[in-house]
């Protein structure tokens, strides 16, 4: 054994008995942990302040889907930015030296961190993939008498038709706790129909028509969005929305000129 060989051999061994967290990966496991931690609370507490209050069925479902990846996804974020964070300050540069440090043992043939990803990344797609595929599934149930609407997207405005009245309004009425199905196109160019609080959101495409539905299950407003770059005036492109008893969108209807017998039928209010 040379020289160099023995003084490499007691630098590992000197390493080795250091307590885990004066070693780098101690080091790294413990920024890790603390940006997994402010991560986790971020995915907990943020969607309440950037997301609007939901207001359907769908809405409370999109609300938690996005907390949930979010809070899965901080971990893996956080060992990214641990490894990083860690490397430039522990194995930057330094200026007296004229050469690079050398590398450490390759990753490759590397059994247990290669079992370690596999499984850790696999389990995190499937829980990911079976939430994703729970929560559509419960959007896909047919009600029976949901209520039809026909929106149109034109630039740059929205346009809402109840079929059977006549109705042809510029904002979104609904009843509430009433399956609603929206049956989405466009005139002009593709926007995207997107009432933001109601978690709904779908391209509106010339000459097709896409059917959406959700349950709006709390009262009050909400605004309609478009979520396409449809043009110059694309910005101004919403409309208000509001969630109303069967009363009120029955009073609404007969507003609008639809007679109260019709009305009350739509509103499904029986007199
Ligand atoms: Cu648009």
């Amino acid at each position: 054994m040379s020289f160099e060989e023995q003084v490499d051999e007691l630098e590992r061994t000197v390493m080795s008995e250091k307590p885990f967290f004066s070693r780098p990966g101690g080091k790294i496991f413990i920024i890790w942990l603390i940006l997994s931690v402010i991560g986790v609370l971020i995915g907990f507490y943020a969607p309440h302040h950037l997301l609007p209050a939901m207001m359907s069925s769908t809405g409370t479902d999109v609300f938690k889907t996005v907390v949930v990846f979010t809070v899965l996804a901080a971990p893996v974020a956080a060992f990214v930015y641990a490894v990083g964070i860690y490397s430039l300050i522990a194995w930057r540069h330094k200026g007296d030296q004229d050469e690079p440090p050398e590398d450490g043992p390759p990753m490759h043939g590397n059994g247990p961190m290669t079992v370690v990803w596999l499984v850790v990344s696999s389990l995190l797609v499937v829980v990911l993939l079976v939430w994703g595929l729970s929560v559509y599934m419960a959007q896909q149930v047919s009600h029976p008498n949901t209520l039809q609407i026909d929106v149109t997207g034109r630039q740059w405005l929205w346009t809402f038709k109840y079929p059977g009245t006549g109705v042809e309004s510029r904002t979104l009425v609904l009843p509430l706790d009433r399956a609603v199905e929206f049956n989405v196109t466009s005139v002009d160019v593709t926007h995207g129909f997107w009432p933001v609080a109601l978690g709904n959101q779908v391209d509106a495409n010339p000459g097709e028509v896409t059917v959406i539905q959700t349950t709006p299950d709390k009262l009050g407003k909400f605004s309609v969005r478009c979520s396409q770059l449809c043009g110059l005036y694309h910005a101004f492109m919403y409309s208000s929305g509001s969630v109303v008893t069967p009363t009120q969108f029955s009073q609404w209807l007969q507003a609008q000129g639809v007679p109260p017998a019709l009305a009350d039928r739509t509103a499904r209010i029986a007199r």
